[in-house]
C-alpha cells in the first residue's frame, strides 16, 4: 500500500513537473538560420532495393569549433552537401560551409565527428562518406584541420576508405 502511494505522488509529482517545463522546445529554421535538408531523391543508383544504406540518414556534429563556449553544428548529407553553421548565440546559426572548403568534394556522406586530433586545442571535423561504386575516391573519409580562423585544411593523410558509418580512429604514437 505505501509504495503504490508513493508511485502515485512520485507520478504526480512527474506530470506537473512535466506540465510546466517542456522537454523539448522547437526553434523554426527562421529563427535558427540552419536550412539544411538531408533531402533523398531515389535514382537507379541509390534506392532501398538495390542498396540498403539508402535511408541510413546523415549525420550531425556539436562542437566549438572556435572556442567561443557555443557549440557549432556540421551536418553531413547523403545527396546534399555537406554544412557547417557556426553559432551566433541565442539559437541562431550563420552558414560558413565555404569557410571549410571552396569546392568540397561531393560524395554520400554519412557520419561526422569533432575531435581535436591534433592536441591544439581546437576541434578537428572528421566525416565518414560512403557510395556504392567502385571509385574509392568517392568512399574516402575526409578530415579537416582546424586553421583557428573558422577555416579549415583537409588532411587525406590519415583518413580510411571503405563503408564506415560513424568512425575516429585515434593514434597515440607518435611515429604514425
Ligand atoms: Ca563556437
Ligand atoms: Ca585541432
Amino acid at each position: 500500500m505505501k509504495f503504490n502511494v508513493l508511485c502515485v505522488i512520485v507520478s504526480l509529482c512527474l506530470t506537473v513537473n512535466a506540465q510546466q517545463l517542456p522537454l523539448l522546445e522547437l526553434v523554426k529554421s527562421e529563427h535558427s538560420g540552419i536550412s539544411f535538408q538531408n533531402m533523398i531523391r531515389e535514382n537507379a543508383q541509390h534506392n532501398h532495393i538495390i542498396w540498403d544504406y539508402a535511408y541510413n540518414g546523415g549525420g550531425v556534429a556539436a562542437g566549438d569549433i572556435n572556442n567561443d563556449g557555443l557549440a557549432d553544428l556540421f551536418f553531413t548529407g547523403n545527396q546534399v552537401g555537406d554544412e557547417l553553421y557556426l553559432n551566433q548565440g541565442d539559437f541562431k546559426f550563420k552558414n560558413i560551409t565555404n569557410n571549410l572548403l571552396k569546392n568540397p568534394p561531393h560524395s554520400w556522406s554519412s557520419g561526422v565527428t569533432m575531435a581535436d586530433v591534433n592536441g591544439d586545442g581546437w576541434l578537428d571535423i572528421y566525416v565518414c562518406r560512403f557510395e556504392p561504386t567502385n571509385d574509392t575516391t568517392k568512399r574516402r573519409n575526409l578530415l579537416f584541420i582546424n586553421n583557428k580562423d573558422l577555416t579549415f585544411t583537409r588532411d587525406d593523410g590519415g583518413c580510411e576508405w571503405g563503408w564506415l558509418v560513424r568512425h575516429l580512429r585515434l593514434s597515440f604514437r607518435a611515429d604514425e
